[in-house]
């Protein structure tokens, strides 16, 4: 199995994760790296189109109906992520699986049901989490454009995604300065890919 590496990032809304993602997408090319930067949910999809007319309140969905469409977003672009991956192209992701689950059991939807819909799904190597509380997330500006945007919400969501954190997460100050987060991000990552080009396999979430 070739190396693989791949980076998944996720976190709370407004918490500096896409700014983030796009300078890491610049300084692994700069290295010389294939990487390429991508987001869920993809929009761009017809069940893509479905998630954004529904965090834009223009459709009302069941909350387990919205979670699978989230979940079945991914799978449309699983065996695209697997090309990419074998071929030695590290992923930058800007949200995943965690987002989803997250999201959802901070609704009040069962764990364990929030998780099913994602096995099988490729595993990060590495995971990152922006930790920001949502009072700092909320003064950033830019709340209650889309669904979800409300400080009482993503304190639960915070909550879910502590229940989720396992030994593939590192944590960030996510209050730090611009430059200081991506200096730290910088050195996680790169000692990452030098440990996936030793060799490391794909795994599945969620084992
Ligand atoms: N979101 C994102 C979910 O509820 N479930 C998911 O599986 C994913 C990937 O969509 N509030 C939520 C989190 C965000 C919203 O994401 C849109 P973004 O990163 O703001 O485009």
């Amino acid at each position: 199995m070739p190396a693989i590496p791949q980076f998944l990032r996720f976190c709370l809304d407004r918490s500096g994760k896409t700014s983030q993602s796009s300078r890491l997408l610049s300084y692994l090319e700069g290295l010389g790296y294939p990487v390429e930067s991508w987001r869920f949910p993809d929009r761009n999809t017809g069940v893509g189109q479905m998630i954004s007319s529904y965090l834009s309140n223009k459709s009302q969905l069941d909350d387990h109906a919205i979670h699978l469409l989230f979940s079945a977003n991914r799978w449309e672009k699983r065996a695209l992520m697997e090309n990419k991956l074998r071929s030695g192209t590290t992923l930058i992701v800007d949200r995943y699986s965690y987002s989803g689950v997250a999201f959802s059991s901070a609704k009040g939807l069962d764990i364990e049901w929030c998780k099913a819909p994602e096995m099988g799904l490729l595993a990060p190597d590495l995971v990152l989490y922006l930790d920001i509380p949502p009072e700092n997330a909320a003064e950033r500006g830019g709340y209650g454009g889309e669904r979800y945007e409300q400080l009482e919400f993503q304190r639960k969501v915070a909550q879910s995604y502590q229940c989720l954190r396992d030994a593939s997460w590192k944590i960030i100050d996510g209050r730090l300065s611009v430059e200081e987060v991506e200096k730290q991000l910088r050195e996680i990552v790169i000692s990452c890919v030098m440990m996936c080009q030793k060799g490391k396999s794909l795994s599945q979430l969620w084992s």
